[in-house]
């Protein structure tokens, strides 16, 4: 995929879906969607801005560490219907609606009330003489839990990177959100919500054309930003998956020494995601599995003691490992461990618009990196489970305690009286290795055309279990962002005959994602949901809605209305 190619714009279900049968089940959400933007705003939408969720295979709380990994984007996905808002001339702008750039947000699902909302231009400096120089926008995201958030933060975005300048006025926007990815289930509602957000405000003021326009390698670089708006300090694999996928495959997404996304065409011969789960016309492939654990997890909200902790135990953890490895760093620079992993073997081109290392030198580096990481272990065993104080970890740093608030607490707030860069090093390191262990299995089996053999397929699909049940390990003891209910869940589904099952996304709740032989999914559904205690009495499409099978389908896009 090039980051320059444009987001597409689909005119039929079909094309979008890429089946017939996909796209059948998806039909009446579109146009109930249009049908009730018309009832409501009095118009149909002049675009509907698609973003699917994501489940992750293979590499989880590593892409802030700027390693690869092996997403794929999800059938389900968030909508957003949208029209300019014709506002009379005469009309009175001292009411919201009226003021430029105001939106009106409605949601399809009930629980979620409608909004009205516009975004105030900051002054302008003093020394402008520009009477209409626009230098940045306000818009009020409050701290705590609400769906419109995500609208804003896409909205913020899209303000702050094309409306500042001279006579830059952004148009009132009426539109209505649907979407079927649960939400805090791992699946990453909230990344599909910002893309769609940032993409349907690019739409409707026409940022999606011309010379200028912004490409799918610019929506993930504004929804990365923007999401941070919403609390959490993003890696950027959610964002890159939701836009960057194309159905059928696997995506291998990179962050260093740039952002690259590519179809993973081996691992899609050798996984063969079904189209639909009774599909059965290539016996020895296999079917991707999400099922929900029932507990929510709420990054944005346990940020400071979860995802946000982790983000800088993990830089923190790669500066003292720096340190101990001779790897050179700037006074204020917030090392990551790829960078550190580079540096350690001189990785020449990067930063010239190179590749960096081969794939095969990083496996090397990596599989290096297990003795290594012992040195982040404080002294003391009790203590290397209990991590560093805050006293210790700035001594490991190298840095005065000032400049070490400065670089890493000042922007993050974090609640801990230990912080365990050992066991998060460990976790980091084998879980990047484990991602190119995957990926090479991929390639390996679909090279030597052994997923024409059955007997080839099965022990590659095997070994692609382990690593998935190790990831599973990792997570759960090492980095701590598993819970009983995951543990138990991946469990029950190996049980159950997955070759292997493991959370899929930040954790602490959320999904796990099995890899299920294609031919035995029905009865995989059937043990775990008689196995799992919290599905017990759940049933047809409730229970459709918390275990299913996916195929790997198409990245954000636009669509025009569809009748
Ligand atoms: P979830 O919580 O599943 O959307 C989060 C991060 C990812 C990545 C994973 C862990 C966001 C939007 N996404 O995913 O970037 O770090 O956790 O692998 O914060």
């Amino acid at each position: 995929m090039s980051a320059q190619e444009a987001i597409p714009v689909f005119t039929n279900l079909n094309d979008l879906y890429g089946s017939l049968g996909t796209s059948l089940n998806h039909a009446e959400r579109w146009s109930n969607l249009a049908e009730e933007f018309e009832k409501r705003f009095g118009k149909k939408p002049a675009y509907i801005a698609r973003a699917p969720g994501r489940v992750n295979l293979i590499g989880e709380h590593i892409d802030y560490a700027l390693f690869g990994v092996l997403p794929a984007a999800i059938e389900r996905d968030i909508l957003i219907a949208c029209a300019p808002r014709d506002v009379p001339a005469s009309s009175p702008t001292a009411e919201t609606h009226h003021a430029p750039g105001s939106v009106i947000a409605e949601n399809l699902h009930p629980k979620y009330t409608r909004q009205v909302f516009a975004p105030a231009p900051k002054a302008k400096p003093a020394d402008v003489d520009d009477e209409v120089h626009i230098e940045g926008w306000h818009l009020d995201i409050p701290q705590e839990l609400r769906w419109e958030n995500y609208v804003k933060a896409g909205y913020y975005g899209v303000l702050e990177e094309h409306f500042t300048g001279p006579a830059a006025h952004p148009i009132p926007v009426d539109l209505l959100v649907t979407g079927s990815v649960p939400a805090g289930s791992g699946l990453s509602s909230s990344a599909a919500m910002v893309v769609a957000s940032t993409l349907a405000f690019l739409a409707i003021n026409g940022k999606l054309e011309g010379a200028d326009k912004v490409a799918k390698g610019g929506l993930v670089k504004m929804s990365m930003e923007n999401e941070k708006r919403v609390g959490v300090n993003s890696g950027g694999m959610d964002q890159a998956a939701s836009v960057m996928s194309v159905p059928s495959s696997v995506l291998y997404i990179t962050f260093y020494p740039s952002l690259t996304a590519s179809p993973h065409a081996a691992a899609r011969q050798v996984l063969l995601p079904a189209p639909h789960p009774h599909a059965n016309n290539h016996p020895g492939g296999a079917v991707l599995v999400c099922a929900h654990s029932l507990k929510v997890s709420d990054k944005a909200l346990t940020a400071k003691r979860g995802y946000n902790l982790r983000v800088v135990e993990t830089l923190v953890g790669a500066r003292a490992l720096a340190r101990t490895l001779g790897v050179s760093v700037g006074p204020r620079e917030k090392i990551t461990y790829r960078e550190v992993v580079g540096r350690l073997v001189a990785e020449t081109d990067v930063g010239k618009g190179g590749e960096g290392m081969s794939v095969d030198a990083l496996m090397e580096v990596l599989a290096r990196m297990e003795a290594a990481v012992e040195q982040l272990k404080p002294p003391g065993s009790t203590h290397a489970e209990f991590g560093a104080t805050m006293g210790e970890m700035v001594a490991m740093s190298g840095l005065s305690a000032e400049e070490f608030h400065e670089v890493y607490m000042s922007w993050v707030e974090v609640d801990a009286t230990h912080f365990k860069l050992y066991k998060r090093a460990k976790h980091v390191y084998s879980e990047a290795l484990r991602v190119l262990q995957f990926r090479k299995l991929c390639l390996d089996t679909a090279a030597a055309g052994a997923s024409a053999s059955a007997d080839g397929n099965l022990a590659a699909l095997k070994q692609l279990g382990e690593l998935m049940n190790e990831s599973q390990t990792s997570c759960a003891g090492d980095f701590e962002c598993s819970c009983e209910e995951l543990d138990q869940l991946t469990q029950l589904a190996r049980d159950a005959g997955a070759y292997g099952s493991r959370l899929t996304g930040a954790g602490w709740g959320g999904c796990t994602v099995s890899l299920v032989p294609e031919s035995e999914v029905e009865s995989f559904i059937k043990k775990v949901s008689e196995t799992y205690p919290p599905y017990k009495g759940l049933e047809g499409d409730a229970l459709s809605e918390v275990i299913f099978a996916t195929r790997p389908s198409t990245g954000a896009c636009g669509a025009s209305y569809f009748s």
